[in-house]
């Protein structure tokens, strides 16, 4: 076996990197309560061409209760002026937002590799994974949170109950969504619902111990490959519902050669990690 399974009496509880302070008032109405969570968390952003959602993202990002959030945005040299937005951001949110510029559009599975070893290099303790797009809701963050303190990653899921995709979707990409879901989580034999969701946080000693260099899916498989991998592991995979409401502004990246890519993938994955240990 090439990777070391994931052996639980060394994972130090989450709780333990956790301070809580109360306060007496909220400081946004948009989150649950008043609490201000001490945790280094890294957010990872990948973005191509999200000009129009990126500085209100992080704008939200900034304003959760979260005292040691760091955002780090993973830019393919976007022509729509992205990445220069980022640089912006940085000044705005000095130390606690940084920027990686990349030459050009490299891919959705590389970006976030690469933002995730620069996080843990930072020495994080968590690390988030969210799209630009506010389909993933940065409040949701906090209920993610929460549920990592008894498990070892949390998959923000659609297809959980209390879970649901846009309501505006026509029933075709319903319909595609779910098939794309049933299908790899068949093949793969997987106790998760949302497969193909990019809305994740990690611990710190998750993602260490995970083989990040054997990772090739670039497009959407990247998801279900890393929730694969957790799994097969012997991670704690904990799903938590969340409403997905599809973008209003800019445009998906989400492409044919993406999806043929994921169908075909997931055969191969099936394969490349036959030797990884089960759950138990
Ligand atoms: N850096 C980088 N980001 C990407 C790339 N492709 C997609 N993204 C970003 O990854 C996230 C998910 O892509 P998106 O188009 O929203 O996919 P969809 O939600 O399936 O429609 C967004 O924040 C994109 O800007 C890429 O090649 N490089
Ligand atoms: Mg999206």
């Amino acid at each position: 076996m090439l990777v070391k399974r994931a052996d639980y009496s060394t994972i130090r509880p989450y709780t333990v990197g956790m301070v809580e302070f109360f306060i007496g008032k909220s400081l946004n109405s948009a989150v649950r309560s008043d609490r201000i969570t001490v945790v280094q968390l890294t957010v990872v952003i990948p973005t191509y061409n999200e000009a129009l959602n990126l500085p209100k993202l992080v704008d939200d990002l900034f304003t959760l209760p979260l005292e040691g959030l760091q955002v780090l945005i993973v830019d393919d040299n976007s022509p729509d002026g992205t990445g220069e937005d980022a640089d912006n951001l940085k000044e705005r949110y000095r130390g606690r937002l940084s920027v990686i510029h990349r030459q050009g559009k490299l891919g959705l599975g590389s970006a976030y590799l690469h933002g995730f070893r620069q996080a843990l290099d930072s020495g994080t303790e968590a690390v988030a994974q969210m799209d630009a797009d506010f389909s993933h809701p940065p409040e949701m963050l906090l209920t993610m949170l929460d549920t990592l303190s008894s498990c070892d990653v949390v998959v923000g899921s659609r297809y959980i109950s209390g879970g649901s995709v846009d309501k505006k979707w026509p029933l075709w990409r319903k319909a595609l969504s779910a098939f794309g879901n049933f299908y790899a989580r068949t093949i793969l034999w997987l106790p998760v619902r949302d497969v193909t969701s990019g809305f994740k946080v990690w611990r710190r000693d998750t993602l260490l111990g995970m083989p990040l260099q054997r990772v090739r899916s670039n497009g959407y498989a990247f998801q279900i490959e890393m929730t694969y991998l957790a799994h097969r592991l012997g991670y704690r995979v904990q799903e938590v519902p969340f409403y997905f409401p599809d973008r209003e502004w800019g445009e998906s990246k989400m492409s044919f050669r993406i999806q043929a890519e994921a169908a075909l993938r997931v055969w191969q994955m099936r394969f490349e990690y036959r030797e990884l240990s089960t759950a138990s």
